[in-house]
């Protein structure tokens, strides 16, 4: 059989590169960290490692922000260490999917170098948006579109013009209406398949296009001036037709509240998987869990998509802190959860989430640490290294808690995430109890139950791609089936539910109880 589907029902990690492990001991991840631990994801059970930018950068909002797509950061080593990590991780059984963000490059890069210095009117401008402002001397900005981050959407140069930046300002938005920024991001894509990854993730992917005269916005104006607009998918279908040359595959970051037009996106000629991110915004709530999971099937559905789950990832609150509060839902207006938490409760939700997410059908992103059940992190103002904290006026903590190094062992400096050095955001106090090899040699953790529910997800015809049918059961509890007699049970009452019988138990997010019943906030896989 062909392999191309291995996407349909992959478990993909998610490296943030700068926080993975430090392998040279500077204090910032890099390459040689991620090859000296290709081991422990190889037997963590991972099929996919998406790395998050690891191109050249002057890493202002974390590699986001890039300047060269053909060279490494040298903060994380050199295109000849992508290569071997590359060809490693295939020794072990592990795809590479790396991070093109075409909505915009950094001012850094040679491209928006040339445009400042070609001035006013000249070809190098037109691979950017730059205006002239409004105002008796242009002193206002071109037009009153919001930007994604806090803070202005527009910055003035020195020589009048202003230019977009839906992100910081050192960020500018690329013009795809042009040819050249077209046909660059074409080659960029051949660049690294020809390196042999096996897909790329694609940033920011409902942004690109904007209204050629971008015009004010008005609220609920249809088409929107720069989100998801009808022409991106004549980009897609390009994209599409070179990676269907090297059996490559896409994942959109496709932030869209409306699921017809997502599911646009997820077509045999364009993007084969998008982020769904409605399971991570949700409640634990048993009756909003059932509604989000229905919903996002129906809409991958009718376009043969596998639906691609995320708990967790760079831009958001970790889930153990998360699901450790009273609650849970994230508003995507402020950013917030509103209560304190309890992270025994977190945890114990994370993990029968982990079960609940790992058995229904389609891919699933892990976000390194995630199989750690690390906790967001407070970071001392003074650390913050987010530009969202610093546009919100120091409103916004920013995402740098859920970016914080990984522990790998209790007893080293920085808990072992490289050498001496600080690493480049502190680590709490308590972080050595998460370290790696605490939990490889304690079969209650978070690693254990992770790697069990991996390996059994492989070995196990039947999770992963297929259908899922819901089983009756009491309020507040849900289970389903799936093919060959696999059934996921979770429990969100605060009080034990019977287990169906005659089943066997396969693994458990907690322990049962005496009378052999499911505790609250538990998970468990059976074969009934
Ligand atoms: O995020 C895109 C995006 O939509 C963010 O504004 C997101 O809503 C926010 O981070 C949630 O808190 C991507 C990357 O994932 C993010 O890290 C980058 O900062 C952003 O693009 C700009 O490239």
């Amino acid at each position: 059989s062909r392999t191309h589907d291995w996407w349909r029902d992959a478990v993909i990690y998610q490296v943030y590169p700068r926080s993975f492990a430090d392998g040279d001991g500077d204090g910032t991840g890099d390459l040689a960290g991620v090859r000296a631990n290709l081991p422990y994801l190889a037997q963590l059970g991972v099929d996919a490692v998406w790395f998050t930018p690891w191109y050249l950068s002057p890493l202002v909002d974390g590699g986001y922000d890039v300047a060269d797509y053909r060279t490494i950061d040298p903060a994380f080593g050199t295109l000849g260490d992508a290569e071997k990590l590359i060809s490693e991780a295939a020794e072990h059984g592990i795809k590479v999917i790396v991070d093109i963000v075409p909505n915009h490059i950094s001012d850094q890069h040679a491209w928006f170098q040339a445009a400042l210095a070609a001035g006013p009117g000249s070809p190098e401008r037109e691979r950017f948006h730059f205006r002239p402002g409004r105002g008796e001397n242009g002193e206002l900005p071109p037009n009153n579109w919001p930007s994604q981050f806090a803070g202005d959407t527009w910055t003035r140069v020195p020589d009048g013009e202003w230019y977009l930046h839906l992100f910081t300002p050192e960020q500018p938005d690329l013009n795809w209406s042009h040819p050249d920024v077209r046909r660059e991001h074409e080659d960029v894509l051949r660049f690294w398949f020809e390196r042999g990854v096996a897909g790329v993730r694609i940033d920011s992917a409902a942004l690109l296009t904007k209204h050629p005269d971008l015009p004010d916005f008005t609220e609920g104006v249809d088409p929107h001036p720069y989100l998801d607009r009808d022409e991106i998918h004549d980009i897609y279908r390009s994209w599409r037709a070179i990676a269907d040359e090297y059996d490559g595959i896409f994942v959109g970051e496709v932030w869209l509240p409306d699921s017809e037009r997502f599911a646009r996106y997820l077509r045999p000629d364009e993007l084969h998987t998008a982020f769904n991110f409605n399971l991570l915004a949700c409640p634990w709530d048993p009756k909003r869990l059932r509604r989000t999971i229905d919903d996002t099937l129906a809409e991958h559905a009718p376009v043969k998509a596998p639906a691609t789950w995320v708990l967790c990832n760079h831009d958001v609150t970790r889930t153990v802190t998360r699901y450790g509060r009273e609650d849970t839902a994230f508003d995507f207006e402020t950013k917030t959860f509103g209560t304190p938490t309890d992270l025994e409760l977190g945890t114990r939700r994370a993990r029968a989430a982990a079960l609940l997410t790992l058995a229904l059908p389609g891919s699933v992103y892990v976000y390194q640490g995630e199989e750690l059940g690390l906790p967001e992190a407070d970071i001392p103002l003074d650390r913050i290294q987010d530009p969202m904290h610093f546009r919100s006026g120091g409103t916004d903590p920013g995402r740098d808690g859920c970016r914080v190094p990984l522990p790998w062992t209790a007893g080293e400096p920085h808990s072992g995430f490289g050498g001496a050095t600080e690493p480049w955001l502190p680590q709490p106090a308590y972080w050595p109890r998460y370290a790696v090899d605490r939990q490889l040699g304690d079969p209650d953790s978070m690693l254990a139950l992770y790697r069990t529910a991996l390996r059994l997800r492989r070995d196990t015809p039947g999770f992963g791609d297929g259908p899922m049918t819901w089983l009756p059961s009491d309020n507040g509890v849900l289970a389903f089936a799936r093919t060959d007699g696999l059934v996921c049970v979770v429990n969100l009452r605060d009080h034990p539910v019977e287990l169906p019988a005659h089943s066997e138990l396969l693994l458990a997010s907690a322990q049962l109880d005496a009378d052999g019943r499911l505790p609250g906030d538990t998970a468990v896989w059976l074969r009934g």
